[in-house]
Order: C-alpha cells, then sequence, then structure tokens
C-alpha cells in the first residue's frame, strides 16, 4: 500500500516532466498533428489527411515528398488542408536539396500565407502573397557580395512583390548564408519557431548533424495573418535540381504560468548565453519543484499509510 502509493505518485511525478521540452525549461510543447507529416505520407486511399499536393509534386510513400525533379520547368507544390491557428509554435523541416549538375537552381520556400496551393513564380507559389516566406535560394540571380545559397524570410503584405531578378534583396525581413545546405551528407533542416509580438527565430542544420546554427532572430516578429497555411513549393527554370520534404515536425508553445516568455535576445554569442542562463534559471526552478512535490508525496503516502494502518486496528477489533 505504502509503496504503490508512493510509485504512483512519483510516477505522476516524472511524467509530467518528461511533457517538459527539458531544454527551455518552462516552455512545453504540444504536437500539432494537423500539420505534422511524416512517412508513408499518405493514407491507405492514397490521400493525406492533413496535406494536399499539387503541381509536379511526386511522393516516394519510403523516402520524399518531391516538389521539383532534376528536370527543367518543374513546379511543385504541398500544403497543409487547416490553417495554422496556434499562437505560439515550433516548425522542425527535414529536407533534401539535390542534383547532378555543375549548374542548378531555384531553389525551394516554406510558406506561412493566406493563399494555399496556388502556382505561381515565387519559388513555385504566387506571387504577391500575404504571410511569411521562408527562401531557401540556391540560385544567385543577381545580388553582389552575397554567399549564396541563401536563406531569407520575406513578409508578404498581399501588395508588394518578390522580385526574382535580385534575389528579393529590398524585401528581406532577414536572411543568411548557408553554404554546403545542397547536396550536404547530413540530413538537412530547418526550424522556425515564432512566439506572437515576441520572436521569430530560424535555425538550420548542415553542417554538423545535431547542430543547430542560427540563421536569424529577432524579438520584433511580423505580424502573421490570422488564417495561414503551413506550406512548401518549388521550381526549376532552365537550371534545375531535386527539392525534396522529408518531415514536417510542427508543435503548439505554451509557456507554465508565472513564467516569461523568451525576451529580447540579440543574434550572435550574447543571445546564445543569455539562453543558456535562461535555460539554467528553468530547470533548477523545475528540479526544486519536483523535490517539494516528492516531499509533498511522501507526507501523503504517509498519512494514508497510517489511516489504513489505523483503519486495519479497527476492524480487527470488531
Ligand atoms: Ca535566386
Amino acid at each position: 500500500m505504502w509503496f504503490s502509493a508512493l510509485s504512483a505518485l512519483w510516477l505522476a511525478a516524472t511524467a509530467w516532466a518528461a511533457v517538459d521540452r527539458g531544454e527551455d525549461g518552462n516552455i512545453r510543447s504540444i504536437a500539432l498533428r494537423t500539420h505534422t507529416l511524416k512517412q508513408p505520407y499518405l493514407d491507405s486511399d492514397m490521400s493525406s489527411r492533413w496535406y494536399d499536393f499539387g503541381g509536379d509534386t511526386v511522393i516516394r510513400t519510403d523516402s520524399y515528398i518531391r516538389l521539383s525533379s532534376d528536370r527543367p520547368s518543374q513546379n511543385g507544390w504541398l500544403f497543409s488542408r487547416v490553417p495554422l491557428t496556434a499562437t505560439n509554435w515550433e516548425i522542425e523541416v527535414e529536407f533534401k536539396i539535390s542534383g547532378k549538375n555543375q549548374l542548378y537552381g531555384d531553389g525551394f520556400a516554406m510558406w506561412l500565407t493566406k493563399e494555399r496551393g496556388q502556382l505561381g513564380p515565387v519559388f513555385g507559389h504566387t506571387n504577391n502573397f500575404e504571410g511569411l516566406g521562408i527562401f531557401v535560394d540556391t540560385y544567385k540571380n543577381n545580388r553582389p557580395g552575397t554567399v549564396f545559397p541563401y536563406v531569407m524570410a520575406m513578409v508578404g503584405d498581399g501588395k508588394t512583390p518578390y522580385n526574382k531578378d535580385n534575389d528579393g534583396k529590398e524585401t528581406e525581413f532577414a536572411g543568411c548564408s548557408a553554404r554546403g545546405i545542397r547536396n550536404a551528407n547530413i540530413p538537412t533542416k530547418l526550424r522556425l519557431t515564432y512566439f506572437q509580438d515576441k520572436s521569430l527565430k530560424l535555425e538550420l542544420q548542415y553542417k554538423t548533424e545535431d547542430e543547430w546554427l542560427l540563421c536569424f532572430e529577432t524579438n520584433e516578429p511580423p505580424t502573421i495573418p490570422s488564417v495561414t497555411y503551413l506550406g512548401f513549393s518549388a521550381e526549376t527554370g532552365e537550371l534545375s535540381d531535386n527539392h525534396d520534404i522529408i518531415s514536417i515536425d510542427a508543435k503548439n508553445l505554451y509557456t507554465t504560468a508565472g513564467s516569461s516568455t523568451p525576451s529580447k535576445k540579440t543574434p550572435g554569442r550574447g543571445g546564445a548565453s543569455k539562453l543558456a542562463k535562461q535555460k539554467e534559471g528553468g530547470s533548477w526552478t523545475w528540479f526544486f519543484f519536483k523535490i517539494i512535490f516528492f516531499i509533498l508525496a511522501i507526507g501523503g503516502g504517509y498519512v494514508g499509510w497510517t489511516a489504513y494502518r489505523t483503519n486495519q486496528k479497527r476492524s480487527h477489533r470488531f
């Protein structure tokens, strides 16, 4: 009785801890099934419950969703069927850009836009879009002094067009060079984290496995329309490449009561050390909380045991 009650309580405490994200202390996450996509991608009726695809997109259920094949004039897309309504979220995508040619292009885009599945000239998606676009641009059209591939974010207002001729330089929100993101030796990934009115962060993985590189981070994030669809698209012109989506992991993020969401951070070393301190603080608070919970569990178990024994004695008496 004593041990079973105690172990049940301890299990409850540790299960609760397992939900915790661990790395960020007071930030918890819940998987967003509606925006997550993994192999084999398709249900038994050969369609996906949560995602739609079109154009030249090809699906190989054991490998990838190929938005464009290594052939000229390809244009494909993949879009969520329902809007992303979470206030704070994290989207992690494994993708692969590969090809045999010396000259290649043009790259692919990830979207959080009002429009969905509309073919067009911006990495295969419609121009004058409304919402956020993340472009992994592998072909330098005209941007002197910038190393390509170049990853950039653009916030579309529904009126301002993306200009392919200078790789969208004048409408860039933030970005970074990512030499080696194409034909990489490790699984390539991107992770976009958004806290409404607080922060937007893009991290990339293409040099070393399990090592995230900060592309950009801002504490003045754009306002993303309340109804946006999560999507991907790619386009090839004269030059081509395979642009594949391997998996999409979407999470709803929330902070626990009494804690604050990530504070102002700047890219680079300063930001990283500040983040590390936050993590440390969060985990210590959680540790003490667990200790208190454990003591309470022991106390509760003891009271329960005493009551049980007293009860037993009484029943013996009668
Ligand atoms: Ca380009």
